[in-house]
């Protein structure tokens, strides 16, 4: 028989990729841990090709996305997999809910990606407590927030752009689907579109934590009464108070981390370049090449995510010709290997989750945004956080490996270098005090479940 002494029921659904499964998947191990039940529910796609699980105290059931047998990739457009999404999870969400309805333990709140607007209609539909989880920064929801609502017109005539509670941005801080016009129309409609139901939910979370960007949390809590929660970072790297509670624990991608451990931990501190472009990046062949020389002719050492997917874009005879001045792997342990003394910097895509992590875990940063949210992410890191730089891209949209080297050395030596370590180290401070007992995200966690608890 289950066990019913649960405070409540609480089904989480992510947009289904990695970089929006982990911040919710972490989170609703932080509401286990406050005597709740949660659910992550993937698509069935993602449940049939997911890497094993370390035990872990969530429940994983599936809603389909329409793409079972393909995932994404067998989707015709973006346009056509986002609105088959909407119309077949829907159906399956609701599904999900009915198996559940006649247990010891229904669900009665939904925690939705607002990438999936149409979550909080259907928890409404059957009268369930819906939150929105924005996984992106304050700063970037609340750009998207004004030119949603015809507060910031588009296209941009006049720079720098003022947005209340954001330092100026010049056009190139923007998101990219703002920048560079006409890019990505779905995904640029997607974005937007997370705001055209959250008047209705019930609680409005943000994977941010206050003390990273009050004047932003502030200004747009003067529209909905925000509750930034983060870092959603698994326990084991910050508060330690969850037990067991080491890794995201769903990869998407394979990876050996004992590889990385073995040969990071023979090398000495901070003397290491982590570079990642994330789990959805597609470089270009010059901007591989470019990177690829750049790590190749600088004077550290390196270990670089390249995916399969793009490893035909390294230069020939590049892992090989590196000898063990670099280890090149399909993906790791990206919060083993932030933490592990010998990384010196990362060379990041700015993703949030990536930052955030960097910033948790107290390492300065190279960015080299690529689209979306990154170029912003990439502003804060260089002028509001302080905790590294942003590489120059080229006229012809390449970041060239003369400025890549530069940017690494500006990160990896000297007194700015220095700057940026005593800045990060300040950041990771604060966000370990922030998910602490009694910091500003640990004490809304507890208003939110007791909001829900009391709905
Ligand atoms: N990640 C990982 N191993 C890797 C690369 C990335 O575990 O080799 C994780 C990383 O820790 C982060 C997520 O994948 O939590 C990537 O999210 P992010 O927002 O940084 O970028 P995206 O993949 O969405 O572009
Ligand atoms: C995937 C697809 C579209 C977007 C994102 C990820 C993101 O920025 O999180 Br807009």
């Amino acid at each position: 028989m289950e066990n019913k002494a649960y405070r409540g029921h609480v089904l989480a659904l992510p947009f289904p990729i990695q970089g929006h499964i982990n911040p919710l998947l972490q989170f609703s191990k932080r509401l286990v841990s406050k005597g709740l039940k949660a659910t992550l529910a993937t698509t069935l796609f993602i449940h049939n090709t997911m890497q094993p699980q370390s035990s872990s105290s969530l429940q994983f059931d599936t809603i389909s996305d329409g793409y079972d047998e393909g995932g994404f990739a067998q989707a015709e457009s973006i346009h056509a997999s986002l609105n088959r999404m909407e119309t077949i999870g829907s159906k399956t969400l609701a599904d999900l809910i009915l198996k559940n309805k006649n247990t010891a333990n229904p669900i009665d709140c939904i925690i939705y990606d607002p990438f999936l607007p149409w979550a909080l209609e259907v928890a409404k539909k059957f009268g369930i407590f819906g939150a929105a989880f924005f996984t992106q920064t304050c700063a970037v929801n609340f750009i998207y927030y004004h030119v949603h609502h015809g507060l910031l017109k588009l296209p941009i005539t006049s720079t720098p752009i003022s947005i209340p509670g954001l330092p100026v941005l010049e056009l190139a801080d923007m998101p990219s689907f703002i920048s560079v016009p006409g890019s990505y129309p779905a995904y640029f409609e997607m974005v937007l579109n997370q705001f055209s139901g959250t008047d209705k939910a019930d609680a409005v979370l943000v994977n941010t934590f206050y003390e990273l960007e009050p004047e932003a949390v502030e200004a747009m809590s003067k529209v909905y009464r925000l509750l930034p929660i983060g870092p959603t970072i698994p326990s084991f790297y910050l508060d330690k108070r969850l037990e067991n509670d080491n890794d995201y624990g769903l990869n998407l991608f394979v990876s050996d981390s004992s590889v990385c451990n073995n040969w990071l931990n023979t090398k000495p501190e901070g003397s290491v370049i982590y570079a990642s472009f994330g789990s959805m990046a597609s470089l270009s062949n010059k901007q591989m090449e470019e990177l690829a020389f750049a790590l190749k002719g600088s004077k550290f050492h390196f270990l670089w995510v390249v995916k399969a997917s793009e490893e035909a874009k390294l230069p020939e005879k590049f892992v090989e010709e590196i000898g063990n001045k670099g280890l090149v792997v399909q993906w790791c342990s990206q919060l083993e290997v932030l933490s592990n003394k010998a990384i010196g910097c990362f060379l990041t895509h700015c993703g949030w989750n990536s930052t955030l992590e960097a910033l948790s875990l107290g390492v300065p940063m190279v960015g080299v945004p690529q689209w979306t949210d990154q170029t912003t992410n990439a502003k804060y890191v260089q002028d509001v956080w302080k905790v590294g730089v942003r590489a120059k891209v080229c006229e012809n949209g390449i970041v060239e490996r003369k400025e890549i080297e530069f940017c690494i050395k500006e990160v990896m030596e000297g007194e700015r270098g220095k700057d940026f370590l005593e800045n990060a180290k300040k950041w990771r401070d604060l966000a370990i005090k922030a998910g602490s007992k009694g910091g500003s995200s640990d004490k809304n966690i507890d208003e939110f479940v007791s909001r829900f608890i009391n709905s």
